[in-house]
């Protein structure tokens, strides 16, 4: 078997619930650690509503201690904690300072048995003990389909940084089944005290430690060898607060209280029953309290009213000493401000987030799709005449408001495809939305691009969304993008717009789609600073960049690919952009200065003083994340960055 390869099907992993040598004293007698007499180790919280209703307290675990339960100390809050010194690595299965099977048994036990060994999701397709014809069917009919892995414990929508193992469509074709880089075990979360045992648990072990949610993440940074997982997805409630009303906050308007696993689908559902609309991300199926909000959090109503961190009132958080704290602006300031931009996986593991409501809105907007090449429409020069045309109006649109998802691919017939699906301003009428496209419209017709418009009006956000946002297509592992916010000042400066709109130009002839929205992250006026990317406030243009490529290529081709998107196609946005940057969600794991571009220079100084304070064991590791250049993974093959190794100390 390769180097770096762990057989799934021949796993070490134990199987839970098996054995027991844990022991614990109960009425003077030594006695096996049981679900009966330690389990679940929580205290009730009087008041508490939700998940933390149930915690993990000190007196808990004094009475795990008076009671000599085996091991008790691994679950000690900090400062107990392994400390890695240069050079050491987070254990693997197999190594010494991997806990035995027993201690993981004592988590089982102590979670209320909400330990899940990792089986991967394609294993129900390989021949073994996961074996299921059935199911096996039904994964590889929906493995597009995002809510198929966002219910998955340890699936992501981006199998390249898991290593692409046990892709189900590869059974049949002879190909194997391994663990990858997939985390060894997950906890299903559902109370607040569940987070803190995993928490202290791969503190005190040394275990790699990671959050998982839906899996949406772009940069791997959902999965990890060898790590204990926090899987949030199960914190789902979602309370509509008619009037909020704390002292940290001016607010007295409604709010939502979201648990860490609750999807755009789920909230824009909720905000329409009660008459509201609310700051999400376009795709249903994207955690909202999760890495979305860790990372900023945009959507079709940014460029009117931000992005989701500025509506945020409050965030409840298992810090990497696992206690259990709400940030908001007069609590836990520093955290407040870096969970708000800051990056998921960092600095603790959100359970809930406070977000502010906004009113209900009209929205009005339009639709088209046109192609060039063999079978196409039109010509190739009216084509990026009239795309142009757009781009060139787009700092007066996004100052209306405007959101636009526009994307350009190569066809099958080798030519180009061009689709607005949709262009859309909130808090306006079609009326308006027409006066603001007139000239636009008036120059397509002048060079004769007669293309199909769809306009579209609706009473309220909800309806234009399920309209024009279906769930996204996911799952593919031969894919990768960058990214790049391109700023105001790229139109103010005639040379440079010009420059700007021919690389793009040229980077789609060189085999990059293009998905290029108008959107600016409008400044809200009362909104709490937080530690966003400062450029976002001065965007006109969120511009992604990126290829398929053939599965069957060799890794050295495979590299070639992915470093043109690295060093030319993004090298050409950043010198088109200089000191500028992007949005962390959607950005390229490579990115060599990804300090500056994710975060902003000053940010970042500040948000690594912050991790120093609150994570100094480094329990927190997410790829691109604060401090993430602290580590590195081993056993890399290849130019992009997975997580199929093991986490170093640098
Ligand atoms: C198809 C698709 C569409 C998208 N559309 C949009 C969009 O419209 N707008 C937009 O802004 N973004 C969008 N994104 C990007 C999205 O915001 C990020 O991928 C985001 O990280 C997803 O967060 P998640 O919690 O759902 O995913 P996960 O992959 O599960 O988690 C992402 C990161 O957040 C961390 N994390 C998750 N939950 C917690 C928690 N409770 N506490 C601490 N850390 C946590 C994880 O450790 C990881 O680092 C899209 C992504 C995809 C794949
Ligand atoms: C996870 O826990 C929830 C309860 O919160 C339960 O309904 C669900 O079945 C569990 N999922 C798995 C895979 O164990
Ligand atoms: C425009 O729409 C009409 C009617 O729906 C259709 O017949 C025509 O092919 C469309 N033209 C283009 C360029 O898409
Ligand atoms: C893209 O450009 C590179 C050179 O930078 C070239 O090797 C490659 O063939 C080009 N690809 C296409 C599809 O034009
Ligand atoms: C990680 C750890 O502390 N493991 C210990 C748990 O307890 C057993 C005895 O019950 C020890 O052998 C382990 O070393």
């Amino acid at each position: 078997m390769p180097r770096g390869k762990r057989s799934f099907l021949l796993t070490c992993l134990v199987t839970l619930g098996s054995t027991n040598a844990q022991t614990i004293e109960v009425g003077g007698s030594v006695v096996a650690a049981n679900s009966d007499n330690v389990s679940p180790a929580q205290a009730s919280i009087a008041g508490a509503v939700g998940p933390a209703q149930y915690q993990l307290t000190q007196s808990v675990l004094d009475d795990l201690k008076s009671k000599k339960l085996s091991n008790s100390s691994i679950f000690d809050f900090g400062p107990s904690g392994k400390v890695y010194s240069s050079g050491m690595c987070k254990p693997a299965p197999g190594d010494t300072d991997w806990p035995t099977a027993d201690t993981w048994e004592t988590l089982n036990v102590l979670t209320g048995n909400a330990l899940l060994s990792t089986v991967p999701i394609g294993a129900a397709c390989y021949q073994g003990e996961h074996y299921n014809a059935e199911r096996c069917t039904e994964i590889l009919d929906r493995w597009s389909d995002p809510h198929l892995h966002a219910e998955d414990p340890t699936s992501v929508m981006n199998p390249l940084y898991q290593g692409a193992t046990c892709m189900p469509q590869n059974a049949a074709t002879g190909g194997s089944c391994e663990i990858g880089g997939s985390a060894s075990y997950s906890v299903n979360v559902s109370t607040v005290a569940q987070v803190q045992l995993a928490v202290n648990f791969a503190r005190n072990t040394g275990v790699r430690l990671l959050v998982h949610n839906t899996g949406h993440d772009y940069l791997g940074k959902s999965t990890g060898a060898n790590a204990l997982s926090i899987w949030t997805r199960n914190l789902r409630t979602i309370d509509f607060i008619e009037k909020y009303s704390s002292p940290s906050s001016s607010w007295t308007g409604s709010a939502f209280k979201l648990g860490a696993g609750v999807q755009v689908w789920e909230l824009l559902a909720a905000a329409h029953e009660h008459g509201v609309s609310v700051l999400s991300g376009e795709c249903p199926t994207v955690g909202v309290a999760g890495g979305y909000i860790a990372g900023g959090g945009m959507g079709p109503l940014s460029s009117k009213h931000g992005l989701a961190v500025d509506h945020v009132l409050s965030l409840d958080v298992v810090t990497p000493d696992g206690t259990f704290v709400t940030a908001d602006e007069k609590t836990n300031t520093n955290l407040f401000w870096a969970l708000r931009g800051g990056g998921g996986g960092t600095f603790g593991v959100v359970t809930s987030v406070t977000v502010r409501t906004l009113p209900k809105m009209k929205v009005a907007g339009l639709t088209l799709s046109i192609s060039i090449g063999p079978n196409g429409d039109v010509s190739e020069d009216l084509f990026w005449e009239a795309i142009t045309g757009w781009w060139r109006r787009f700092p007066k649109y996004v100052e209306q408001g405007s959101y636009a998802y526009s994307i350009i691919l190569p066809t099958p017939d080798g030519g180009l495809s061009w689709a607005l699906t949709p262009w859309m301003v909130p808090d306006m009428t079609l009326d308006q939305f027409k006066d603001m496209t007139a000239d636009l419209r008036a120059e397509w017709e002048r060079i004769g691009f007669n293309v199909n418009l769809s306009y579209f009006e609706t009473e309220n956000f909800y309806d234009a969304w399920t309209t024009h946002f279906p769930d996204d297509t996911v799952g593919v592992p031969n894919l990768r993008t960058a990214s790049r916010l391109i700023p105001r000042e790229n139109w103010e400066n005639p040379t440079l717009l010009e420059d700007t709109v021919s690389f793009i130009q040229r980077a789609v002839r060189n085999g990059s789609s293009l998905i290029g929205y108008n959107i600016r992250a409008a400044p809200v006026a009362d909104a709490p600073p937080s530690a966003t990317v400062p450029i976002w406030r001065d965007t006109t243009m969120f511009a992604i960049v990126g290829t398929m490529w053939d599965a069957t290529l060799p890794d050295l081709e495979v590299d070639i690919v992915n470093e043109r998107i690295t060093k030319e196609w993004t090298a050409s946005l950043r010198s088109l952009t200089p000191g500028g940057g992007t949005y962390s969600n959607e950005a390229d794991v490579m990115d060599p200065d990804f300090q500056q571009a994710f975060y902003g220079y000053d940010n970042y100084q500040r948000l690594r003083t912050i991790k120093h304070e609150v994570d100094p064991w480094g329990l927190f590791y997410a790829p691109t994340g604060v401090a993430s250049e602290d580590w590195t993974v081993t056993d890399q093959a290849g130019y992009v960055l997975k997580q199929t190794g093991k986490l170093c100390r640098k």
